[in-house]
């Protein structure tokens, strides 16, 4: 009996550990950061909130520090009831690889305009970042459920 309820006990703690670490949560949660960092900017280019040169490049340099992590959980395969990941992730891998290639570079030429302090050019580079985001979106994210 005792035996019994200690590996009720180690399952119990077990379950809620596996799902925050599982790299369908991990990676969503690293998204989500990036989301974080990326909507202040677009207030700016949509002239919501007000342009200062030295704000922008640190949001910039953020966006980019963030960039890369998700990237680094997609284990083959890695789709589960929440994940809104499409198998073509891993059965096209070289057109995954170019859609992240395209966000990771798109994201460093944003920080490099940013420090140009020239707006126009930089509400065009914020444009290529939101349209890398929705390139890889319409390839390898599926509907929410
Ligand atoms: C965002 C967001 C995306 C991209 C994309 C841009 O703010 O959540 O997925 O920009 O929609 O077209």
């Amino acid at each position: 009996m005792k035996k019994i309820l200690a590996a009720l006990l180690l399952t119990a703690l077990a379950i809620p550990a596996a799902m925050a670490d599982s790299p369908t949560e991990v990676r969503t949660q690293s998204f989500k950061k990036i989301l974080r960092a990326f909507e202040p900017m677009g207030m700016v280019v949509r002239d919501r909130d007000p342009y200062n040169k030295d704000a922008f490049i640190k949001q910039a340099d953020t966006l980019k520090q963030l960039s890369a992590e998700p990237f680094n959980h997609f284990p083959q395969g890695s789709i589960d009831g929440k994940s809104r990941a499409k198998p073509e992730i891993w059965s096209q891998p070289a057109k995954f690889q170019s859609a992240k290639d395209n966000f990771l570079k798109s994201v460093n030429d944003l920080s490099s305009t940013a420090r140009s302090g020239d707006l126009a050019a930089i509400k065009k580079s914020y444009g290529v970042v939101a349209q890398s985001c929705k390139a890889c979106h319409d390839s390898f994210r599926g509907p929410e459920r």
